[in-house]
């Protein structure tokens, strides 16, 4: 199954942070594709939710020490 989701991202302040967050979400197993958008601070990912959960997928960004927050 593939679910796409959203999260905030705080604290990037260049393109070379974005690329470093989504190489980090593109490498997890269970992720199709990641971009990560600077101006609205989003992440938007496609991923398999029986491989990886959305809380992984938060806790990656942070180990990237980005914020990562929960958008509904
Ligand atoms: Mo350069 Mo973006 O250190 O935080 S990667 S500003």
């Amino acid at each position: 199954s593939v679910q796409i989701c959203q999260i905030r991202i705080k604290g990037m302040t260049c393109t070379s942070c974005t690329r470093t967050v989504e190489s980090v979400l593109q490498g997890i197993h269970g992720v199709n594709t990641a971009q990560v958008a600077l101006a609205t601070e989003e992440a938007e990912i496609r991923y398999d939710p029986k491989i990886v959960s959305y809380s992984q997928l938060m806790e990656a960004i942070e180990d990237t020490g980005f914020e990562a927050i929960i958008i509904n």
